[in-house]
């Protein structure tokens, strides 16, 4: 999880109360997408603004598949300059990459990957606007499985939602919404699988991709064996995962270790808030000579601090400030951010102010008084109960018993 939660805004509407139909929600995607392939009809697969490895890596998968079957896939997102971050462009697929300025008027199916809200898609947003031809469906916010449309009905849905977080307003016609997937990467697998497509080894690398970014190389909680299942057979197809990391993680330019010191030595601790932040400015990232995309990780270093249950890093962009938040476990930021405009997932989310970071920081703070408290992680053991008599390292939550680590962490 880097950027996805980084930049939320203007969260319209709560997301409705319940859970979808994942499966239904599914036949229909792949029933539409496929209508499309037979059709001719142009798919553009929207990621969200400043991509992520989940978006970007889900939008290129899936693609690939719909070329894989003779479809005419475009990807694209909004970003100025446009341009794919650094750390992605080992992705196969690169040459389905449509600037948006080439997207003339709404195309005629959009599907949107790891996009929240219709505020994540930045500028892109009017491709999600009613087509003008007095026969499109309503596109305002609402629940919806999307098994109620049928592929080639004149009502058929036009703009397409793949997600799997919590806050998602369910903005398409057709919403395929996955709260318990560990990342869209892994939806779009499914989705795959129901298209009938063989997986190669490029869509697995833009999948293990999203799924590795998802679930901070399968150290964060929606690490599950179907998770692991799914690292087995993407590594199956023979890609390099080893380089895969190195590309995502292990690669920086030396600006981006010397403003990453500037950031971490301008971080303060608030334990009467349980709070850890610091903010980088326009002007650092222009003295270092680096892109807003490869200071991502900052936040990974600073969740780190164990005195804290929330870790902020406010980052200047232009006239507003992109604000990251993680949280240990102790404090639901998902709900926090979305409260200020933002959303995200229960542990990493974010929002955007433009406010100045004083002010910024103290309506972060009132808002951290009020956000709801998980069950701290650290209050419980581990593993399960039969790990101390050394007998099985799988947790009692795997095996359907009592949760091992506080319950509401067991479900996203
Ligand atoms: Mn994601």
């Amino acid at each position: 999880m880097t950027d996805l939660c980084d930049t939320a805004t203007g969260v319209a509407d709560p997301p409705p109360a319940g859970w979808d139909d994942v499966p239904a929600g599914r036949a229909a995607v792949a029933a539409q997408l496929a209508g499309a392939v037979a059709t001719g009809t142009e798919v553009v697969l929207a990621a969200h603004v400043s991509p992520d490895g989940d978006s970007l890596g889900s939008a290129l998968a899936l693609a690939l598949a719909l070329r894989a079957m003779g479809g005419r896939p475009r990807v694209t997102f909004d970003a100025e300059p446009f341009a794919v971050p650094r750390t992605l462009r080992f992705l196969a697929g690169q040459e389905l990459l449509a600037d948006p300025v080439t997207i003339s008027g709404p195309p005629e199916l959009v599907v949107c990957l790891d996009v929240a809200s219709r505020s994540r898609l930045g500028r892109l947003a009017r491709l999600t606007e009613p087509a003008g031809r007095g026969t499109s469906p309503a596109t305002g916010s609402q629940p919806a499985t999307g098994s109620r449309e049928a592929t080639g009905s004149r009502e058929a849905p036009r703009v397409v939602v793949i997600d799997h977080h919590a806050s998602n307003t369910r903005f398409g016609t057709l919403n395929l919404v996955d709260r318990d997937a560990a990342s869209t990467s892994a939806m779009v697998m499914e989705l795959i699988d129901a298209l009938g497509v063989p997986l190669d080894a490029d869509m697995a690398a833009a999948i293990y991709t999203g799924l590795v970014t998802d679930t901070g190389s399968f150290r964060f909680v929606a690490t599950t064996p179907a998770v692991h299942g799914l690292a087995a057979r993407l590594l199956a197809t023979g890609i390099r995962h080893d380089l895969i990391s190195r590309a995502l993680w292990d690669t920086h330019r030396f600006g981006y270790v010397k403003l990453l010191g500037t950031v971490l030595g301008r971080a303060r601790l608030e334990p009467e808030h349980d709070l850890v932040w610091s903010w980088c400015g326009e002007g650092d990232l222009g003295t270092a000579g680096l892109d807003h995309d490869e200071i991502e990780g900052f936040i990974d270093t600073l969740r780190t601090v164990s005195e804290a249950q929330v870790a902020v890093i406010c980052k200047q962009d232009g006239a507003a400030w992109k604000v990251s938040v993680r949280s240990r476990g102790g404090v639901d930021v998902g709900v926090l951010c979305s409260g200020l405009g933002g959303g995200g997932h229960q542990l990493a989310a974010g929002f955007t102010s433009r406010a100045h970071l004083a002010a910024l920081m103290d309506t972060f703070r009132d808002a951290l008084v009020r956000a709801p408290r998980l069950a701290d992680p650290a209050a419980g053991p581990l593993a399960g109960p039969d790990d101390a008599a050394g007998r099985t390292t799988v947790p009692a939550a795997r095996r359907g018993g009592e949760p091992s680590i506080g319950p509401a962490l067991g479900r996203r």
